[in-house]
């Protein structure tokens, strides 16, 4: 049996509890596969974690390999393949009596974390493994954790699929369509409601979607506005943040990358920005992906972009731009 260390961080939250079980169950990587577990949690909530761990094992998977605790990153990330980065400070929480409400100072103290954990993932994962940021603010997120990684064979991507699953999910409604009929679904730029889902180059029977949908009102205000707001929907409606579709997101990810992607599609993360699409370079930027045979990832290049959808993009852009500014003396 192959075997593959996954790390977890964030694993006692409510995307953990929802996604520990779909690593483990042999679903994501293959029911020959043995997933060995590394979680990570801040001290506080150890016993929860510990009630996870002995969850994990009542479910009697065999693709289950071990499950080891950590509050340390450095001791657990050696030997990772994968990691899942989901633990971060949330909005609204009181650290030192002062509320955090402003993004410079969430992203200040989220950036403390990253910066930890890209020093000890860069130094002690394996060559070549990946890591899906999915904590917010999750592209900057990514991007101070990849500039301390400082390891070119690492792959450091922040999680869109959940805006692109949302995309769909709408798409499939409005044309009356199965999900799987919806191909080649870009969001562009940052993880927040600056992104932009494109549905020009979204596909159904090879045909562009917003071709087929011809409703720009539909496709400019209601669709996007319910994409772009649609966390902040489900936080009204549930009184808690997305956390099931969220890990079932992550989990997409991960398959995304482990084998070849189909002709016809690709998916959608934030990945370095190499300059594509005229993104200026150093900013983790939601592209159209797709792995190939040797499991590279690379962006899809030459889409055509409207003027509209440029206008979008430069908006995310520079909301990127301004969050990196933000976090500059820990770049
Ligand atoms: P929870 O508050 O339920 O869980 C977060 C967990 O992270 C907590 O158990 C906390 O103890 C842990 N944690 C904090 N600092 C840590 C550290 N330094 N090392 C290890 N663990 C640490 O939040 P949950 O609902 O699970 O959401 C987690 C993150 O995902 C949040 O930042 C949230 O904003 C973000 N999201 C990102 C999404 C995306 O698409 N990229 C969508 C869903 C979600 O909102």
């Amino acid at each position: 049996m192959k075997e593959i260390n996954v790390l977890v961080t964030g694993a006692a939250g409510q995307i953990g509890y929802a996604l520990l079980t779909r690593l483990a169950s042999g679903e994501t990587f293959g029911k020959d596969t043995k997933v060995n577990l590394n979680l990570v949690e801040v001290p506080q909530v150890a016993s929860k974690l510990e009630g996870s761990r002995m969850e994990l094992e009542d479910c009697g998977f065999n693709a289950l390999g071990e499950i080891k605790s950590f509050s340390d990153i450095n001791e657990a990330s050696g030997d990772i393949d994968w990691a899942l980065l989901v633990g971060s400070i949330p909005r609204g929480i009181t650290i030192n009596g002062k509320k955090i409400e402003e993004r410079a100072d969430l992203l200040k103290i989220n950036g403390g974390i990253f910066t930890e954990q890209g020093k000890a993932l860069g130094e002690n994962a394996k060559q070549n493994a990946k890591i899906l940021v999915v904590g917010n603010p999750a592209n900057t997120n990514a991007l101070i954790g990849c500039t301390h990684g400082n390891n070119s064979t690492q792959t450091w991507m922040a999680m869109t699929a959940l805006d692109s699953n949302r995309a769909k999910a709408q798409v499939a409604n409005k044309c009356n369509v199965a999900i799987s009929d919806i191909k080649k679904m870009t969001i562009w730029g940052n993880h927040s409601p600056t992104m932009y889902p494109d549905l020009d180059n979204a596909e159904i029977n090879n045909e562009s979607v917003s071709t087929l949908i011809n409703d720009k009102s539909w496709i400019e205000k209601d669709f996007l506005q319910i994409v772009q707001q649609r966390g902040k929907a489900i936080i009204d409606a549930r009184g808690a943040s997305s956390a099931t579709s969220a890990a079932n997101a992550a989990i997409d990810t991960v398959k995304a990358t482990l084998s070849e992607t189909a002709e016809d599609d690709w998916f959608s993360a934030a990945v370095m920005s190499d300059g594509s699409y005229n993104v200026p370079e150093g900013i983790i930027f939601g592209f159209p992906l797709r792995t190939n045979a040797s499991g590279e990832i690379s962006i899809v290049q030459n889409l055509p972009i409207s003027e509209y959808a440029q206008d979008k993009i430069n908006l995310t852009t520079q909301e990127l731009l301004d969050e990196k500014k933000d976090v500059s003396d820990l770049l």
